[in-house]
């Protein structure tokens, strides 16, 4: 996915449409961050470094009263969370690891990345989300995953 390609869309449960080419998404703040990944194939990486945009600062204009959200990406993965999960500081579109760009098979040029979750729920190739009053299981959520997947609570699949 070419960056001059690469659109970003929030859409309310109103269906309403906020949306952000390249260009958009970089005139917003980088934060830098430092964060442990957890897979739910009983993986962690510690301390790994990220450069990406706040999803406060992408919600920051949003008008929603949704209490979920569905994550959609390039090529048809689809992932869903809570939207509070989203929001304070706990969520980012990653477009920097390791200082450098972000590698296409990790995403690139864009990911969500939403590390206090099981990996799973970090969408690669992200395009955009959905927010809904009624959650709605993403795919591997409807292959049996836990539906939040909380790893401290090791929330791997359904009844965990
Ligand atoms: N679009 C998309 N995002 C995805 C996935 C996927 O298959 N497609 N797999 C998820 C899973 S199960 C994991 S463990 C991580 C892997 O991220 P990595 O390839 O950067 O290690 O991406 C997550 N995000
Ligand atoms: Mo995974």
């Amino acid at each position: 996915m070419p960056t001059e390609e690469w659109e970003f869309t929030i859409t309310t449960e109103a269906g309403r449409e906020h949306r952000w080419d390249w260009a958009g998404l970089l005139s917003l703040p980088l934060q830098r961050f430092t964060t442990d990944l957890h897979c739910v194939t009983k993986w962690s990486k510690l301390g790994t470094v990220w450069e990406g945009v706040s999803l406060d600062d992408l919600f920051a204009e949003v008008e929603s009263t949704a209490d979920y959200a569905l994550t959609h990406s390039y090529g048809g993965y689809i992932t869903n969370l809570p939207l509070d999960d989203l929001l304070e500081g706990q969520a980012w579109i990653a477009v920097r690891y390791d200082d450098a760009d972000l590698a296409p098979e990790h995403g690139g040029p864009a990911r969500l990345l939403v590390p206090h979750l099981y990996l799973w729920k970090s969408a690669k190739w992200v395009r955009g989300i959905q927010l809904l009053h009624d959650d709605e299981p993403g795919f591997w959520e409807s292959a049996g995953y836990h539906n939040y997947g909380d790893p401290w609570r090791e929330h791997r699949y359904w009844g965990d």
